[in-house]
């Protein structure tokens, strides 16, 4: 069975979620007591961002031992105990593999930098620089060079992300088996699979040339979905993935359906589903740095695309937010309307066809963090951005871009309840509480029926009860609206209607087909008109 299809994914950014011993840091021990309250919720699969050991440069997607958890974080036992308490309650666990690269304190690269002869230097990308110069072009995601200097061997080595990521060499055959050797580690353990970070760069064409054109975007083919790509995917399938029953996620920067279904494809299965980011740019140009007005067709657009591209050959991967991206109420919708833009939001993107991934805090609805000072800050792309854009920015300009499109809006601590700290940490948060929890906690929203909360309860136990939401194929009306998004499910002599507004006025619509013969089974307000008010939401279903 493929039973990925029918996960509802939870993701935990276990730094932020949940803090049980009071030094302001979220740990192990707080996910085992909220796991009560995902269960209430629904899901039955939890992807957990990085608790490895790490020096948290990238908040632990940075790892210096891939076997072992972050003393702030827990043990191995306290992990082992809440692999097991989830699955007690029915959830699954995948974890974040985190293989592109790995620390610069990881023992690998303490030996590799020290010495061209050093058994480990070929485990990492080194190069000679060009007379005085890096050895290529290549740009960090995360701004700057991709090059950084090692004094010790008179080279520079490669870093797609910080300087404290060296990216590994995958054409090392003794990395592929230490990476596999890292995947049975927990897969014996019990773990039910894996979200691949930034899976997609592993492979980096031969000779490392310049890429042309704009950074990131024209390194395709170079070190975007390089040419070993489905070889080493191939393989990590044929001796590990394929011996266990799990499920895996690949994160792919600028991936299109063809491409992704090279990975995905029912039969080839490399990877069960990919996160593409294309519905990400509805607000922005290519990039969160590059903002514009949010734009409800270039939302529609790509994921429809994906929709009738994977249709019956892949699976998608639905979601709006994660640890990386702004939230989404805060982007893509407006702060008068937020309980039912949120509804409205989670009623359009999970009644499609993939797997809904939600991340902590949108199941209440939370925004982006309140902070208006860099200091407040502390995520490693947004303190280098801001550097980089204060070179042609005024304070004020900088701060205005780095407010939208920090990392750290999606970061701030779960807001649990009323109490102190939103009920997150007796202790002083790692990074500051947003001060909204008074109004919008999990605890208030448990108890308040019309809730965010109790909206994603409802959505998420249609899903289960009706299997048109898993499997139903995918058709869109109004592809062209800038308005509503209204699109149907077929399944099994039965239909499924999804119609969003996402305005602050009402819209009216034809509603192509006699609703009468539908029965409303989801609605985000308790009118029901025959148009729609701001940020409604409705699902019909029916036989048809
Ligand atoms: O977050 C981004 C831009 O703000 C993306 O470019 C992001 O860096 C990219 O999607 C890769 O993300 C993943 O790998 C990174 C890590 O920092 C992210 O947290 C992770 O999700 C490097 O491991
Ligand atoms: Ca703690």
């Amino acid at each position: 069975m493929r039973w990925y299809k029918e996960s509802i994914v939870y993701q935990i950014y276990p730094r932020s979620f949940y803090d049980s011993n009071g030094d302001g840091i979220g740990d192990i021990r707080g996910i085992i007591e909220k796991l009560d309250y995902l269960k209430d919720l629904g899901i039955n699969t939890v992807w957990l961002s990085p608790v490895y050991d790490s020096p948290l440069d990238d908040m632990g997607y940075d790892i210096r031992n891939y076997t072992d958890i972050l003393p702030e974080y827990g043990t191995l036992d306290d992990f082992k105990e809440m692999l097991n308490e989830m699955h007690k309650r029915g959830i699954k666990l995948i974890m974040d593999l985190v293989v592109n690269h790995t620390s610069d304190e990881h023992p690998w690269f303490l030996e590799a930098k020290k010495s061209v002869n050093s058994p480990y230097h070929d485990f990492y990308i080194f190069r000679k620089g060009k007379k005085g110069k890096k050895p290529n072009n290549w740009r960090s995601f995360f701004g700057g060079s991709a090059w950084e200097y090692n004094e010790e061997t008179d080279e520079y080595y490669l870093h797609l992300f910080s300087r404290k990521q060296p990216d590994l060499n995958w054409e090392n055959p003794q990395v592929r088996e230490e990476v596999k050797k890292i995947l049975k580690f927990w897969l014996d353990m019990g773990v039910d699979g894996f979200r691949c970070d930034v899976i997609n760069l592993l492979s980096k064409k031969e000779g490392l040339p310049n890429t042309k054109g704009l950074p990131i975007i024209s390194a395709k083919g170079i070190y975007i979905d390089g040419p070993k790509m489905h070889e080493y995917l191939q393989e990590l399938k044929r001796d590990v993935f394929s011996k266990y029953n799990i499920f895996t996620v690949g994160e792919c920067v600028l991936i299109n359906p063809k491409t992704a279904l090279g990975y995905i494809e029912e039969g080839v299965d490399e990877l069960n589903m990919v996160f593409h980011f294309e519905h990400m740019n509805a607000d922005c140009f290519y990039s969160k740095w590059l903002p514009r007005k949010f734009k409800l067709r270039r939302f529609k657009e790509p994921l429809s695309k994906w929709q009738y591209a994977l249709a019956d050959k892949g699976w998608n991967a639905l979601f709006l937010e994660n640890h990386d991206q702004p939230r989404s109420v805060s982007r893509f919708a407006s702060p008068t309307y937020r309980e039912e833009a949120a509804k409205m939001l989670a009623t359009y993107i999970f009644s499609q066809k993939g797997t809904p991934y939600i991340y902590q805090g949108q199941e209440i609805g939370m925004t982006n963090a309140h902070y208006t000072r860099i200091e407040q800050f502390k995520d490693v792309e947004t303190l280098n951005m801001y550097k980089s854009l204060r070179r042609f920015l005024s304070e004020k300009r900088a701060m205005k871009l780095v407010k939208k499109a920090s990392r750290d809006n999606a970061r701030t601590p779960m807001q649990w309840s009323r109490e102190k700290n939103a009920g997150f940490s007796t202790g002083e948060p790692w990074l500051e509480v947003n001060p909204n929890y008074i109004n919008i906690n999990a605890e208030d929203n448990w108890f308040d029926e019309n809730s965010v909360l109790n909206y994603y309860i409802k959505l998420i136990a249609l899903r289960k009860k009706h299997s048109i939401f898993v499997y139903g194929d995918y058709r869109e009306h109004y592809a062209k609206s800038n308005k509503i998004a209204y699109y149907e499910r077929n399944y099994k002599g039965m239909k499924l209607l999804v119609i969003c507004n996402f305005t602050s006025k009402e819209q009216h619509f034809n509603p192509i087909y006699d609703l009468r013969k539908f029965k409303l089974i989801l609605n985000n307000y308790q009118e029901d008109q025959n148009y729609l008010l701001p940020y409604q939401a409705k699902i019909y279903l029916g036989e048809y």
